[in-house]
């Protein structure tokens, strides 16, 4: 493993101010044991969702002390500019690597060329950077958002076979690949058929509440729908949440589509409230830490992996999945 000098004194720095000067704590290292910790900056989107949290649950777990690493979490709350700043701030601690996990997909580019000036190698999660220059990060580890839509238009044209469909679409955190592939998916599906119409269209920020909201504008302005497509599993609580209110029943007066599939939501495939979820994986922590792990040892990782993904309606959904899934 190689020499962390340069990140010693800042890391005892840290850990006394994080510390407040204590010296032992329990669940952290003796900081005399610090030198030899990788340190690692993620840069988190936020804790907008449940996929969001297991996802952050599944980098501290993996990047734990006890396996050999610190990491210094940042939750952007949903801000791009908080992101540009926590980066700043790990450049300026020097840390070993950073792991960024995107709000949206463009504006990288300055920030990451400041990363590269310093000699970090920067690891992106979930999802995409969209730049000029691949060199600025050194892999991607995500899902394939698109072939995510993909898959829900397909569900679609197979159970609604020649059905007017008006379909209302709830949309996540614009400009972020999330909601850029399930969109353009959905899309798709829109144009090869003349008999599915969208009816509305907004983002709910990939939040309960902000799902719930616009689910009650959409009942006030266009109650004639009967299909909502919905970018992730959080949004979708607070549609059925809206939809129940309204006395309209969810999965049988409304077809629902949704993504993420975390075990709540399986749960509402079960009751009938949900048609379909498509699978977006959130424990991306072992993954990185294999990527650390390589280049650690000088070995080149690829440069994107692609996250192999499934997707459940009540005809292939069994409980045994729920209870092994872990979020
Ligand atoms: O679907 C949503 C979260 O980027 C895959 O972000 C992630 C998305 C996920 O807030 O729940």
């Amino acid at each position: 493993m190689k020499k962390r000098g340069k990140n010693t004194l800042l890391s005892l720095l840290l850990a006394g101010l994080l510390l407040g000067g204590c010296s032992s704590q329990p669940g952290l290292p003796a900081e005399e044991d610090n030198a030899d910790l990788v340190v690692v900056g993620f840069s988190q989107v936020g804790a907008e969702s449940d996929w969001r949290n297991a996802n952050t649950q599944s980098m501290l777990d993996a990047l734990s002390a006890e396996n050999g690493y610190r990491l210094i979490l940042d939750d952007a709350q949903q801000k791009q500019e908080k992101q540009i700043t926590a980066i700043r701030n790990f450049i300026n601690q020097g840390v070993d690597y950073i792991v960024l996990a995107p709000t949206r997909e463009t504006g990288w580019d300055t920030v990451l060329t400041e990363a590269r000036k310093a000699g970090i190698p920067v690891i992106i999660v979930d999802r995409m950077i969209e730049t000029g220059d691949p060199d600025l990060f050194t892999c991607w580890v995500g899902s394939d958002f698109r072939s995510e839509g993909d898959k829900a238009v397909q569900w679609l044209e197979d159970h609604q076979e020649g059905k007017e469909l008006r379909i209302a679409h709830l949309q996540g955190s614009i400009g972020s690949s999330a909601q850029i592939g399930r969109t353009s998916g959905l899309d798709a599906g829109i144009g090869a058929h003349d008999n599915w119409k969208l009816v509305f269209r907004e983002s709910g920020d990939f939040t309960q509440a902000k799902g719930q909201e616009m689910t009650e504008k959409l009942l006030s302005q266009e109650p004639s729908f009967n299909v909502l497509y919905s970018e992730n599993d959080n949004m979708t609580y607070g549609a059925i949440e809206a939809l129940e209110s309204a006395g309209i029943e969810p999965g049988k007066d409304v077809t629902i589509l949704s993504f993420d599939a975390s075990s709540k939501a399986l749960r509402l495939i079960l009751d009938g409230k949900i048609n379909y979820d498509v699978e977006c994986n959130p424990l991306h922590g072992p993954r990185v830490r294999k990527i650390i792990e390589q280049l650690e040892k000088g070995e080149t990782p690829l440069k994107y992996t692609y996250v192999e993904e499934v997707s459940f309606d009540s005809s292939n959904l069994l409980e045994s999945v729920i209870e092994g899934r872990g979020y």
